[in-house]
């Protein structure tokens, strides 16, 4: 048996190591620095950032410089003796008035830009967004697009988060319905939340603000470029708080226009809902999406839950008993438990129908339908 020598294995862990570091080189760019920024608010932050990176660079090498100087132009060696004195009354003032006046610099432009920031006046456009236990509710309350309201939802497929299929480009960065919005329009964000603290955070548009419940605070942006801007949920808001991504996109005013047409067609649609009839297995597959977007993360696909933790809808005394304790349940939620009140945040027909899909789903076949005037009456 030969023996191998302790340090052949070192060569190999530094190529290893060195290729470790190099995999990052792509996404360095991503992992290093600020998002690109996509309004002049952003991009005065991230100037910002660039120019203290570099006075804290320059403070670096001058207080090195002078101290490497001194240690090696001084060393005992070369014969240097310790000077004896005490209290310099000029070094004193020195040292503190040039820090004082470094810091007037670096604070001058920071509060003209957090000004900036917080002013939120004359906005084109003013839209309300609420946080939710795990989504993002949009409402445009003032502005071209009044009276327009959706709720926004991840739409990373369950397989790709369960590892069972490989990761899309962005991963847990996506959802149903983006927040759209016109290019060089200033646009305010009203954020406030149904549950528990959130926080509205795209980082290329340098909009991070709390979304917190019973409370309005406001932030602002103007897009001077189009284009798709991703953010996430910044406030540690439960269990899925890393599902809530923001996205926001940017559009020409044409295409606005058309967009704003297109969600009133969508909206004067679905108004018209109430009065109909629904047949059963058109509920059950209405209530399928509703239920992939809304109740899957906790109740899981299959129905079973998350044992002692999210209990099961599959043979659940709610889901196959009296169906008006199973309305109030999923209008009223559950107080004190994850389970939301999603009477705030569906409509009378989705609400009817991912009832119906739970009660004739997995092993649950109720075989009744329940209509949207049911659920109406029930409120
Ligand atoms: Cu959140």
């Amino acid at each position: 048996m030969t023996k191998q020598a302790p340090w052949t294995g070192v060569p190999r862990l530094a190529v290893l190591w060195t290729l470790a570091l190099l995999s990052g080189v792509a996404q360095a760019a991503y992992d290093l620095n600020f998002q690109a920024p996509a309004s002049k608010l952003a991009r005065d932050v991230y100037d910002m950032h660039i120019w203290m990176m570099w006075v804290c660079l320059a403070i670096f090498v001058i207080v090195f410089s002078a101290m490497f100087y001194s240690i090696i132009k001084h060393r005992k060696s070369l014969g240097g003796t310790p000077a004896t004195f005490h209290e310099n009354t000029q070094i004193e003032i020195l040292w503190t008035v040039i820090p004082f006046i470094i810091l007037v610099i670096m604070v001058w432009p920071v509060t003209v830009t957090l000004l900036n920031m917080r002013d939120s006046s004359n906005p084109d456009l003013t839209i309300k967004a609420t946080g939710y236990q795990w989504k993002w509710g949009y409402d445009y309350l003032k502005g071209e697009g009044e009276g327009i309201k959706f709720m926004s939802v991840l739409s990373t497929p369950q397989e790709q988060i369960h590892n069972l299929a490989p990761k899309g480009p962005n991963y847990l960065l996506e959802v149903d319905n983006h927040l759209v919005v016109p290019v060089n329009k200033k646009v305010r964000i009203l954020t406030t939340a149904n549950d528990v603290i959130h926080a509205w955070y795209v980082p290329s548009l340098a909009v991070k603000q709390d979304a917190v419940p019973g409370f309005i605070r406001d932030a602002w942006f103007k897009a001077d470029r189009e284009g798709i801007f991703r953010g996430q949920c910044a406030e540690l808001c439960g269990k899925d708080h890393g599902y809530m991504p923001i996205v926001v996109e940017v559009v020409s005013q044409e295409k606005y226009a058309a967009w704003v047409g297109e969600q009133k067609k969508k909206m004067a649609a679905s108004s018209e809902e109430p009065g109909k009839v629904w047949a059963l297995a058109d509920l059950v597959k209405r209530g399928e999406g509703v239920y992939g977007q809304n109740c899957v993360a906790c109740h899981q696909a299959n129905g079973k839950g998350i044992p002692s933790v999210f209990p099961a809808l599959d043979g659940s005394k709610i889901a196959t008993g009296n169906k008006a304790e199973h309305i109030k349940m999923v209008v009223n939620g559950k107080p004190g438990t994850a389970m939301a009140a999603f009477g705030k945040q569906l409509s009378d027909t989705d609400l009817a129908a991912v009832i119906v899909y739970e009660r004739n789903s997995w092993g649950n076949k109720t075989g009744e339908a329940i209509q949207p005037s049911e659920i109406k009456a029930a409120r």
